[in-house]
């Protein structure tokens, strides 16, 4: 019988793919078991999030975490010691009762998330996490990926206004060809901006920062770069965008500084619908600022049951957001991130949450990442059917791709999909 007992946890400053400190945690069981985690973060953040503690003052920009890092061996050590690491709901239940605070900013959520997922994979030793998460005997399945192409907003020095223009190879037959397909459109988008003379840099997730003049051209650039790379676009591989509306939403209007305009509420809704309308789009993540519940029901009405309206900074991985959304109809997918509420209970209580009331769900990386690779295994383990981790480029990007492709060969048959049947874009 093993012995599954915390007898240590120990947090250290590491780096994350900015630049930026963050913290890693490791945890050590009685039978000599060990799991680390490190906490991502993320740069367009929700109101709702947990906070992450920073040191602030002169060094680092204020983003030290050595308090965080200090709460880790001094309280959260102390509190689960001689605690199952098996029962994650109990450590997590004890990690939110010792912070004491709902944002988690005491101890921190970067020191709680890092924990948290350090924990599941000291338990999950010497298998990997994914098998250790799963609590059905249904068939095991890679989560659909959604990739990025071209970085704005917050993430590329607000060049175009909106975030992600990212592609979905929503025709693909398993994990690895998806990513194959996707690996032929990044290229072929490369090869578009060079003979155009347009490419600037890289965004912070990896994907091309290019000159564009206005964000429907980033749109239209993704669908040439899949006509260019041979495929079908809406068919094989389709369009997704991340609009992070709430970036560029002040004093009621949407600011588009790229296009030197701002649009009231029903203006922008406008100028969304309009681009579902005439190009193959079928996700769109946070279309307007967090905080308009009737603006998300209007919209989604308006984008039609075959478009996921995804809640990102307006649902922020709360459970209890995720019910009020489905009630009202307010979108009709989240994304997942445990460091948006902290902990992997609670993470999967807002997945748990969608599955049961017919939404979406996507397990997503944050802007600042590290070479941790849990959130692959979380989206397997739990069954979630979609990723998100930025591009297919740079290694904190590419270690969760290629993580997905170790399971994948694993599994057999180049990684199996989920049908595409159960996304709202239906059949081919
Ligand atoms: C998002 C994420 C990832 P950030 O908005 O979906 O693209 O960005 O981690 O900065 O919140
Ligand atoms: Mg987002």
């Amino acid at each position: 019988m093993r012995d599954a007992r915390v007898v240590s946890v120990h947090g250290r400053r590491v780096w994350d793919s900015r630049g930026r400190p963050t913290v890693e945690v490791e945890v050590t069981l009685a039978d000599g078991r060990a799991g680390r985690a490190i906490a991502p973060a993320g740069a367009s953040t929700g109101r709702g999030e947990a906070v992450d503690r920073r040191d602030g003052g002169p060094t680092l920009g204020g983003r030290d975490v050595q308090g965080a890092v200090a709460s880790v061996d001094a309280e959260i050590g102390p509190c689960l010691v001689g605690r199952e690491a098996a029962d994650q709901a109990g450590i997590d239940a004890a990690l939110i009762e010792l912070d004491g605070r709902p944002d988690k900013s005491r101890l921190g959520g970067n020191a709680i998330v890092a924990t948290s997922m350090a924990v599941a994979h000291a338990a999950a030793g010497p298998g990997p996490l994914w098998q250790h998460l799963r609590d059905d005997d249904g068939p095991v399945r890679l989560p659909l990926p959604e990739i990025q192409i071209f970085g704005g907003g917050a993430h590329a020095g607000r060049r175009v206004d909106f975030q992600d223009f990212m592609v979905v190879p929503i025709g693909a037959p398993d994990y690895t060809t998806a990513l194959v397909w996707v690996a032929e459109v990044h290229l072929a988008a490369g090869r578009l901006l060079a003979d155009q003379g347009l490419l600037q840099g890289f965004a912070d997730e990896g994907g091309y920062w290019p000159a564009f003049t206005d964000n429907e051209q980033a749109v239209e650039m993704v669908v040439r770069s899949i006509d260019a790379a041979g495929f079908t676009a809406g068919v094989e591989v389709a369009v997704s965008l991340d609009i992070a509306a709430s970036q560029f939403h002040a004093d009621g209007r949407y600011h588009l500084a790229s296009e030197g305009r701002a649009l009231d509420p029903d203006g922008f809704s406008a100028l969304l619908l309009g681009l579902l309308e005439r190009y193959p789009i079928v996700m769109i993540e946070d279309p307007l600022v967090e905080d308009d519940r009737d603006g998300f029901v209007a919209f989604t009405e308006a984008a039609g049951a075959h478009v996921q309206v995804v809640g990102d900074d307006y649902l922020v991985t709360d459970a209890g957001r995720v019910e009020a959304a489905i009630r009202d109809r307010a979108g009709n997918a989240v994304l997942v991130k445990p460091n948006q509420v902290g902990t992997l209970t609670e993470a999967r209580a807002a997945l748990t949450a969608a599955h049961n009331g017919g939404f979406g769900a996507i397990v997503s990386a944050r802007s600042g990442e590290s070479e941790d690779t849990t959130v692959v295994h979380l989206a397997v383990g739990w069954g979630a059917s979609q990723l998100k981790v930025g591009s297919m480029t740079r290694g904190e990007r590419t270690a969760k791709w290629n993580e997905g492709l170790r399971i994948a060969d694993r599994l057999g048959n180049g990684g199996p999909l989920p049908d595409r049947s159960e996304f709202p874009w239906g059949g081919p």
